[in-house]
């Protein structure tokens, strides 16, 4: 591969996946064009009052990717993408896809912190951002982003107020000049199939998020595959809820899985219940993915009569552990098909067929999609459990790419020697044939599908004044299944608040949905035999402590809308 610091899968791997039919060697930029030449006329892409047929996608993208090799970028080259649910992500996706420049998927709460961080690891050539969102001015952050690096870095801008210096990506999206020979000219500049096409962002455990380098083989099959589990056909109307630079929403089969059969993507700006009822109700949208958080707030406003879903057949829900209850009530609540998903932006997808008995839709987390994904169910030193008992999930595969991203250390703890992905999920087979998720060993905090990693939030925390010692703990909260909480043992100077550490968290630029929202004092830490913080035995403490003392805790400030998968 071209790109110094990817893991490639083995040769006889590769052949296999390609002789299987799995891997398809052809990059996505060429897809887009097969999917405009099969379905031509069809809208492919509804964003409000905008709707964009498979054609004009082709040919915006693609006038977009020449101006984009104007611009400097092409083959290998990164491009930082910070943008909301709108038409212009994914057609400024598939321009990239044209010239072999991997877009680094970064979420909207990403603040300097993580963009900084995303920025150099992948030594992006290119920032793509809105004027604002949400009232932030991701413009100004971008500009500054891009003076840090080496080099000079165009920043992209989509809205109204482009500063002057900056490129108006949807003037870069009209079309002028004549298709087909500009088609032919982007055709000599089609990357190969195995190189990457995308970064997606990891769950993380260790300090910042790593990246995953998808290629254009193993995502295609990713998405297509994805879309014949769950029966995406031409006559499906998908609806993006969750932000795309997740996995679920893009490729799981997602708005890629629904452009791949000919069917309309709806892209909607937010998760709420009003704002998704109303999309649904309009554009009759048969199949959407939410995570467990945004499932019971739906739920909540299942009852309102105002929004006719009568459309909805299938409900995709995962990224987090769904509660008994709510996997329940979701499907009779909505009236449609419960599917749970148990998938990974490393890989990895389980999903439940939707003709499944209710018990499987309703107690697993489904089956994996292909016959050449492995799984292995193993105890604390690596050997397979017995069948049904409860283990780590490691896994290969052809969607399952090898190692992270320009991270050879953390590789070699990530991955066996073999090249299985070690999940850190605690997982069982069910007599079914299915997965049950049962537990992680990983030290995150799972937010309503937003992974949030323990050992950023205890670094960042360690440097806020007076705090001598941090621990960041998976408090449970009845809407987001979980959220982030800091123990804290108080060092010289100022006692530390959920104030001074929100500030400091704020100051530093990092994404909202990372802050702890539940701070105690202690004075020291239970620590295990080998002298590690012993978290478990402190999150007990915690909790026998905030059944009384939770009500007078500070309120956590309002995040950003529970977050995605
Ligand atoms: C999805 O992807 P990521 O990369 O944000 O997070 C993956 C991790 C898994 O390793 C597992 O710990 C957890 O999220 N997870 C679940 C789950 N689905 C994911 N835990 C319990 N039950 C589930 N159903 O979250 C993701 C990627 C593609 C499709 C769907 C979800």
């Amino acid at each position: 591969m071209k790109r110094a610091g990817t893991v490639p899968w083995p040769e006889h791997e590769a052949e296999r996946y390609t002789a299987a039919g799995h891997w398809r060697g052809r990059p996505l930029g060429d897809w887009m064009w097969s999917w405009s030449e099969s379905y031509g006329s069809r809208t492919a892409l509804v964003d409000g009052a905008t709707r964009i047929g498979y054609r004009e996608l082709a040919v915006r993208a693609d006038a977009l990717a020449e101006r984009l090799v104007s611009l400097g970028l092409g083959d290998g080259d990164n491009l930082l993408v910070q943008l909301p649910n709108c038409w212009e992500f994914v057609a400024l996706f598939l321009a990239c896809q044209r010239i072999g420049v991997a877009p680094v998927l970064a979420l909207m709460p990403h603040r300097e912190h993580e963009l900084e961080y995303l920025a150099e690891l992948a030594d992006v050539a290119a920032i793509a951002v809105p004027d604002t969102c949400r009232d932030f001015d991701h413009q100004t952050l971008a500009a500054k982003i891009a003076g840090t690096r080496p080099r000079p870095v165009p920043v992209l801008v989509v809205g109204d107020r482009v500063e002057p210096g900056h490129v108006d990506l949807r003037a870069a999206l009209r079309i002028e000049g004549d298709a087909e020979e500009r088609r032919g000219r982007l055709d000599e500049r089609a990357p190969d199939a195995g190189e990457v096409a995308l970064f997606l962002l990891s769950g993380g455990t260790t300090g910042l998020p790593k990246i995953i380098a998808r290629t254009h083989n193993d995502y295609e099959y990713n998405f297509r595959r994805s879309g014949e589990v769950c029966g995406f056909t031409a006559e499906t109307t998908y609806l993006a809820v969750l932000p795309l630079a997740h996995n679920f929403p893009l490729g799981c089969p997602g708005v890629l899985g629904t452009l791949a059969v000919g069917g309309l993507a709806v892209l909607s700006p937010s998760p709420h219940p009003r704002t998704a009822f109303a999309e649904i109700a309009r554009e009759r949208v048969t199949i959407t993915s939410v995570v467990p958080a945004v499932a019971h707030r739906w739920l909540e406003h299942a009852g309102d009569r105002t929004y006719d879903l009568t459309s909805l057949e299938l409900v995709q829900v995962g990224g987090s552990v769904l509660p008994a209850e709510l996997a329940r009530e979701l499907g009779p609540g909505l009236g449609c098909t419960l599917q749970q998903v148990y998938g990974m932006a490393e890989g990895l997808l389980n999903y439940t067929r939707p003709d499944d008995p209710s018990q499987v839709l309703r107690e697993t987390q489904g089956r994996p999609i292909s016959e050449a994904d492995e799984i292995l169910v193993v105890d604390a030193e690596g050997r397979p459990v017995p069948d049904g008992a409860t283990g780590e999930l490691l896994t290969r595969g052809p969607y399952t790419p090898r190692g992270y991203y320009r991270a050879p250390q953390h590789n070699q703890r990530a991955f066996t020697a073999d090249g299985w992905y070690r999940t850190g999920d605690l997982v069982r087979w069910h007599p079914s044939g299915n997965l049950v998720v049962e537990g992680r060993l990983k030290d995150l905090v799972n937010r309503g599908g937003e992974k949030v990693s323990i050992d950023e939030v205890e670094d960042l925390v360690r440097a806020v004044p007076g705090v001598a010692d941090a621990a960041a703990l998976a408090l449970p909260d009845p809407a987001l299944g979980e959220r982030v909480g800091i123990c804290v043992i108080p060092g010289d100077g100022p006692r530390p608040t959920l104030e001074t550490v929100h500030a400091f968290f704020a100051a530093r630029g990092v994404a909202a949905f990372k802050t702890p929202e539940l701070l105690y004092l202690v004075e020291e830490f239970p620590l295990t035999p080998v002298g590690k913080v012993d978290r478990r035995t402190l999150r007990e403490r915690i909790l026998a402590l905030a059944e009384v003392s939770v009500p007078a805790q500070p309120k956590a400030q309002p995040s950003e809308a529970p977050a995605p998968a």
